[in-house]
């Protein structure tokens, strides 16, 4: 995700987690206000493209091998590469959480780490390896062109949202609060229980892997609906843009949800 869907995961993640979970991360990332997780969820982007950060651009993403649209799916041996993958790197900063002859600072690290690969998992193009995960695939949006995991990543959660460029924290506040009243009381209510079905602490590559999946069975439905041909060159701010941006609130709900629940398994077993 843009910045916009990172912080967004966040602020709904804070709205879920239990108390004692707010306390522990509150002391771990030194912020006792209720940004802390907002205000360190697209640190996992700024230090990607540094010289001591290089180590980490592969975190962000598994490149399924599969075919769109008609076949989708995610596979941990063919597809997570050799230095980590988003799946592997949540099970690599989980356990570091655990790890208590870290200092503090490596620790608050990990947790910067796994409040951002939990959201990026849930954007489809991380989950797809074709045209590196649609950068690729160039297309119209309006006026523009752009390419297509820039399209997933930001164009459609802002035309959403109505043009956020400026105040990202504050559009971001705003989203997670009505995402966050839909899984409490609203159209998925219902669902967001079975979220965490299948959420295990002691097998985060197993649970990573079902959210993986999950994220790209939405290359094959709505990202990809007739291949990776077809679409270049579409206009995508039209009935493209209508079926997408459902698939967007859902993910972005969903991956805050599934965050606040694997930070409080986290600190329930550390406490
Ligand atoms: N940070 C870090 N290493 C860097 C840059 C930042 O550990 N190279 C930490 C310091 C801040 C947090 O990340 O606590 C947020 O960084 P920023 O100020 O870049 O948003
Ligand atoms: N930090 C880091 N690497 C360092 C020093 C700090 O990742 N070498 C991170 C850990 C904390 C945050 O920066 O999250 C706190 O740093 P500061 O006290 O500089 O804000
Ligand atoms: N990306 C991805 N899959 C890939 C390569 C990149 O999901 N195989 C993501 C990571 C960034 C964006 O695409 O969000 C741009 O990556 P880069 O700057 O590495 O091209
Ligand atoms: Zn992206
Ligand atoms: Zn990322």
């Amino acid at each position: 995700w843009g910045s916009l869907g990172h912080i967004t995961v966040a602020y709904i993640a804070t709205k879920f987690v239990k108390e004692d979970t707010a306390t522990y991360f509150q002391d771990l990332l030194r912020n006792d206000t209720e940004h802390y997780m907002a205000g360190v969820a697209t640190w996992a982007d700024s230090i990607r493209y540094t010289k001591w950060g290089r180590f980490t651009k592969n975190f962000h993403f598994i490149d399924a091998k599969d075919t769109p649209p008609s076949y989708c799916g995610v596979d941990f041996e063919r597809d997570c590469k050799e230095d980590g993958c988003v799946v592997s790197s949540i099970q690599n900063y989980t356990l570091q959480l655990f790890d208590s002859s870290l200092y503090p600072w490596r620790r608050a690290q990990a947790a910067k780490f796994v409040i951002h690969f939990v959201g990026d998992i849930h954007q489809p193009l991380h989950a797809e390896n074709v045209a590196q995960g649609g950068n690729g695939i160039h297309v119209k949006w309006g006026n523009s062109e752009l390419n297509l995991h820039h399209v997933w990543d930001t164009s459609i959660a802002e035309k959403m949202l109505g043009g956020v460029r400026r105040r990202q924290y504050q559009a971001a506040f705003e989203w997670a609060a009505n995402l966050s009243s839909e899984i409490q009381t609203g159209k998925y209510m219902a669902q967001s229980k079975s979220w965490t079905d299948g959420m295990n602490l002691d097998d985060p590559i197993a649970t990573s892997m079902a959210w993986a999946n999950e994220s790209n069975a939405f290359i094959c439905s709505h990202v990809l609906p007739e291949g990776p041909r077809e679409i270049v060159g579409q206009q995508l701010a039209g009935e493209y843009f209508e079926k997408a941006a459902p698939v967007i609130e859902l993910q972005v709900a969903r991956a805050g949800y599934r965050l606040a629940a694997w930070l409080d398994l986290i600190v329930d077993r550390i406490t």
